[in-house]
């Protein structure tokens, strides 16, 4: 493979989406062929698995099946666009991958790392993501800014302590791998997000020209 595969992390409302589109731009003013996208989803067969995650329902949902289901989607995400983006030399951005996997179903649902390790070898062999980007801010910030948006979702509609564990579990995977992860202030201002974006961009630029 000769692309990049940047991922974007971070607890709700941390700006993911809002930076991806904005380093997009940045790139793409440097002549470098992007593919934006995001998990989970990515994919028709993947938003609809999506769907499935997201919406509330009153049959609660087996901790085992959602983590199942992220990892279906990814299978079908990467099958049909991560891999061929990643062959034609793009670089793909992707609106968080397997660090989520890790934050929500490991930390917040509690399920075991080595469980979530056995499904992220199965479904994406050596593939790992060049670069993470996390998006990091105070639980309370980045909640505040998903309810300004309206309806919450079924991951929004958690509780402090599962938040506190995805926010954990970003920052100790983080520092555990320091050479693939750059964390960025995400509870500032987006112009001063930003600006930490424009600081990150000739290394990314050097990385994507490879
Ligand atoms: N999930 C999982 O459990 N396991 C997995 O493996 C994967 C995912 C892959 C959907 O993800 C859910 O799937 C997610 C985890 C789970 N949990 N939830 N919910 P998602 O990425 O689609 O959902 P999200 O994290 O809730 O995305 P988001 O709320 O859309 O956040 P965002 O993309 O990080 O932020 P944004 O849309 O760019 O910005 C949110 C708002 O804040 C918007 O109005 C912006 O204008 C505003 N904003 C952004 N930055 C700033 C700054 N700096 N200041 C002020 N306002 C700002």
């Amino acid at each position: 493979m000769s692309g990049l595969f940047i991922t974007l992390e971070g607890p709700e409302g941390a700006g993911k989406s809002t930076n991806r589109d904005y380093l997009a731009e940045r790139l793409r003013e440097q002549g470098i062929d992007v593919l934006l996208t995001r998990e989970p989803g990515g994919t028709p067969l993947a938003e609809r698995i999506r769907e499935l995650l997201l919406t509330p329902s009153s049959e609660v949902m087996a901790a085992d099946t959602e983590l199942l289901l992220v990892f279906a989607a990814r299978a079908q995400h990467l099958a049909e666009v991560i891999r061929p983006a990643l062959a034609r030399g793009s670089v793909v951005l992707c609106d968080r991958f397997t660090d989520a996997t890790y934050a929500y179903q490991g930390g917040g649902r509690g399920l075991s790392t080595a469980r979530i390790e056995q499904l992220e070898s199965f479904v994406q062999g050596s593939l790992r993501p060049d670069l993470t980007l996390v998006f990091d801010l105070p639980i309370e910030v980045g909640l505040a800014r998903a309810a300004a948006r309206g309806r919450l979702d079924r991951f929004e509609q958690e509780g402090r302590s599962f938040f506190d564990a995805v926010r954990k579990t970003y920052l100790e995977r983080a520092a555990l791998a320091p050479q693939r992860y750059r964390i960025l202030d995400a509870g500032q201002s987006l112009a001063a997000v930003q600006a930490s974006l424009d600081a990150l961009l000739p290394e990314l630029v050097g990385r994507c020209r490879g």
